[in-house]
């Protein structure tokens, strides 16, 4: 059984009771493995978000990433912006993409290949920059297998032929996975403010952990027909999994890309890494042919990842991208492939 955090709703107001409806996953399967996959399936369809708990990722590896990251926020503005400007990866502050949307955060955006960690490192951790990348590299392997485990149970539970086939699309040599790691400072206002802003993650799956700062929200049907702000509560021994827009591609809309967005605190700084688990840029995109059926007709179109990524810088943070690949305003004339993914 997925397990929310607690059933308590008050849809009155836009943010919720604080995990109101949040499903949390117990990795360590202890009704079974058939049981873990239904419920991962179970969660993503209906809220594209779990808490996922009795993980195995020992606490090193996260703990050493945080010291090096946290390290690296507390140097003086100028080095920072060395590692900088994000391209849209390095060091960035305050702006997010180019099309006006800003966040009261400063964040890192990595590629996850160790041979890019490298370069990078040499502008974030000048006195030991294989310090930084070894830190990198370690949380990144950690995150991964993490993500593979999540991605073949979830072929289990959808009934893939090859229940695999998510996890290899994220394992190969050339995966454009990226990682990223926020910063939000403690803020002076009154109030607090959006520390970044609603959107989708455009990638297959998303790995997240923060530290004991409250602040990420997620969209969430109220069950009465609207969508509701849903506070997340800080739990830094857990990763919290969700839904890219890729993933719900793939799945024909089964299992649902969430909205979200992080609100700053006002009193504690927030430190979150992000995962982005990728395909290569050549990969197509493609519902899987166990996803279409008479009842649930091929919803996007395909496309490649490329395209996808090309399209997402033209747009703004919170644009519901999918939709631009709605099957009913694809070319009909145009020559596609069937289903499945080609890389
Ligand atoms: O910082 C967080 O907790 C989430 C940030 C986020 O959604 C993102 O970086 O895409």
């Amino acid at each position: 059984m997925v397990m929310p955090a607690s059933t308590a709703s008050s849809a009155a107001c836009r943010d919720t009771a604080s995990g109101a409806g949040i499903p949390t996953v117990d990795m360590s399967a202890p009704w079974g493995r058939a049981e873990l996959s239904r419920q991962m399936v179970e969660a993503f369809a209906e809220r594209g978000f779990f808490k996922a708990v009795n993980h195995g990722v020992p606490p090193r590896a996260p703990a050493t990433l945080d010291a090096a990251t946290a390290a690296f926020f507390e140097r003086p503005a100028p080095e920072k912006q060395a590692a900088g400007p994000p391209d849209p990866l390095g060091y960035g502050s305050r702006s997010i993409g180019s099309h006006g949307d800003v966040g009261e955060l400063e964040y890192l955006t990595l590629h996850a290949d160790p041979a890019a960690v490298a370069r990078r490192a040499v502008a974030i951790d000048r006195e030991d920059p294989s310090r930084f990348s070894e830190a990198v590299n370690e949380y990144v392997g950690a995150v991964r297998r993490l993500a593979c485990q999540i991605l073949d149970l979830l072929g289990e539970g959808l009934g893939l032929e090859d229940p695999t086939a998510l996890s290899k699309i994220i394992t190969v040599s050339d995966s454009d996975s990226i990682i990223r790691i926020n910063h939000y400072p403690p803020s002076s206002a009154a109030a607090s403010s959006v520390g970044f802003g609603e959107h989708s993650d455009p990638q297959i799956l998303s790995v997240l952990r923060a530290n004991d700062v409250d602040g990420l929200q997620v969209l969430l049907p109220d069950g009465r027909g609207q969508d509701t702000w849903v506070q997340v509560p800080a739990d830094p021994a857990a990763f919290f999994i969700n839904v890219g827009d890729l993933l719900q591609a793939l799945t024909n809309g089964r299992l649902v890309s969430i909205r979200h967005r992080v609100m700053a605190s006002t009193s504690k700084p927030r430190l979150s890494t992000i995962y982005f688990a990728a395909p290569a840029l050549h990969a197509l995109i493609s519902a899987l042919p166990e996803t279409v059926t008479s009842d649930a007709p091929r919803r996007y179109r395909p496309f490649t990842w490329a395209e996808y990524k090309k399209n997402m810088y033209t747009l703004s943070l919170s644009h519901n991208r999918l939709e631009l690949y709605n099957a009913v305003n694809a070319d009909a004339g145009e020559a596609r492939p069937r289903s499945g993914i080609a890389s």
